[in-house]
């Protein structure tokens, strides 16, 4: 390993299953992700039950993303899988696409369960009212990539949620290297707001770090009813 990765340059997306043995899903996965939602087939789909406590435990500039991680104690209930919510970050522009759209913002709250599977609820995030908890990420975000520190007690992660908890599902990987097989998407379907100046804040440090969409090589994404 030489280059590290990024999203753009001589370790960018193209170059991701090359720069790692570990990377090879990021060439060679069929099921990647992020993916372009187009046609979707409505189904019952269970109902997400999030169990989120009111703050997050530190905030960490990673040189990939800002990412606040979670202490023990915030779950997500899909049917009966119980998966524990560890982190949520942030891409711009969105990564996954809704009938060729992009959205200028998309966040990933990462969930894992006791086999090691991982439910990423996605967040798209459109350009409006400001959003109370995502303007104090923005205040409190470190500048330069470094250490994780405390977190404002103040970010309540269920300030970014909409009201509607409809979804999209599908499977899917990780979006970053090693591009993991091992993730279930769930794309809420209504977007939240963020000031348009919270986002211009966030690309002063992020400009772009959305992988393009993947084919969906005959992936079926299910709506819930
Ligand atoms: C971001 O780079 C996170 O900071 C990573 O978290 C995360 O990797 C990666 O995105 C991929 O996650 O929801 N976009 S994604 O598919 O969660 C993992 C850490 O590096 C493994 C902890
Ligand atoms: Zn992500």
């Amino acid at each position: 390993e030489g280059t590290h990765w990024s999203y753009e340059g001589a370790g960018g997306p193209g170059k991701w299953g090359d720069l790692d043995a570990t990377n090879k899903a990021c060439a060679v996965g069929l099921q990647q992700s992020p993916i372009d939602i187009e046609a979707t087939v409505k189904s019952q789909l269970p109902a997400l039950k999030l169990n989120w406590g009111k703050s997050a435990d530190t905030i960490v500039n990673n040189g990939h993303t800002i990412q606040l991680n979670f202490a023990e104690g915030s779950t997500l209930m899909l049917g009966d899988v119980k998966y524990k919510l560890l982190q949520v970050h942030f891409h711009r522009p969105s990564e996954h696409m809704i009938g060729g759209k992009n959205f200028p913002m998309e966040a990933h709250f990462v969930h894992r369960n006791d086999a090691g599977g991982l439910a990423v609820v996605g967040v798209l995030m459109a350009e409006g009212k400001p959003n109370a908890a995502f303007s104090k990420i923005v205040k409190t975000m470190p500048a330069a990539e470094g250490p994780a520190v405390k977190a404002d007690a103040a970010i309540d992660p269920r300030a970014m949620l909409p009201h509607k908890l409809s979804y999209f599902r599908y499977p899917g990987s990780l979006t970053t290297p090693p591009c993991s097989e091992v993730v279930e998407w769930l794309l809420l379907t209504d977007p939240i707001q963020v000031a348009a100046a919270d986002v211009a804040a966030f690309a002063q440090l992020y400009p772009m770090n959305a992988r393009p969409v993947q084919k969906d090589n005959r992936r079926y994404v299910l709506r819930s009813i």
